[in-house]
């Protein structure tokens, strides 16, 4: 046992002088790699990039259907988070569920028909909010009460206020009849849902 010990005591001693300087180069590199970070401008840059940002549209049209939607999106460290949508929307049919996305124009020089299509930068087909593949203006059906009146506030994981795929200066439109999420079986069920006309919009504004 005694000779055992003696055998293994240096062989011990040498693998944990072998652990400790490999602890000791790990802790070296973690530390540069911080400092390093720390002085490289950009990185100061990215997070200036990512402040907290709202949004507002205020909706009417050709109908006695009008509301307010905010959108607001804050940081998780340097990146964007998901975006929450909030608003209430009035005047529409009791009980029901009305088409409700981003579309790509924020032109209303003939109200709510110059909008053009759903905002649609990947080229996908027409989704539900849930599905990976949609259109990043997919927000699905807001549900009014037996009063006509949606009060919603959902988040939204495609949907931004910067960056390339920012929805600023677009339009927020709700529709007349209900948004199938591309699942109906009509011709136009991929690319608007089959939900009909356009009730109300608002174009997306920088908001305080
Ligand atoms: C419908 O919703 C609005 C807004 O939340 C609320 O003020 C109203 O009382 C509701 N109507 C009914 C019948 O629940
Ligand atoms: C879908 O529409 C096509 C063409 O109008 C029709 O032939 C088919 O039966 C419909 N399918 C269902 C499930 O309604
Ligand atoms: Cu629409
Ligand atoms: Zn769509």
């Amino acid at each position: 046992m005694s000779t055992r010990r003696s055998l293994n005591g240096p062989e011990t001693q040498t693998r944990r002088s072998t652990s400790s300087r490999k602890a000791w180069w790990i802790g070296a590199a973690v530390i540069a790699t911080l400092v390093g970070y720390s002085l490289w401008p950009e990185s100061n840059i990215v997070q200036e990039q990512c402040t907290p940002l709202k949004a507002v549209a205020v909706l009417s049209g050709s109908s006695d259907v009008s509301g307010v939607v905010y959108f607001s999106q804050g940081c998780l460290g340097h990146a964007a988070s998901e975006t929450t949508i909030s608003g209430t929307i009035k005047g529409l049919d009791a009980s029901s569920s009305r088409g409700f996305h981003v579309h790509e124009l924020g032109d209303a020089t003939d109200g709510c028909m110059s909008s053009g299509s759903h905002y649609n930068p990947l080229k996908f087909n027409h989704g539900a909010p849930s599905d990976h593949k949609r259109h990043v203006g997919d927000l699905g059906n807001i549900k009014s009460n037996s009063s006509g009146i949606a009060e919603f506030s959902f988040e939204d994981r495609l949907l931004s206020l910067r960056g390339p795929f920012s929805i600023l200066g677009r339009t927020v439109v709700v529709h007349e009849g209900t948004d199938d999420l591309g699942k109906g079986n009509y011709s136009d069920s991929l690319t608007t849902g089959h939900a009909g006309g356009r009730a109300a919009c608002g174009v997306i504004g920088i908001a305080a």
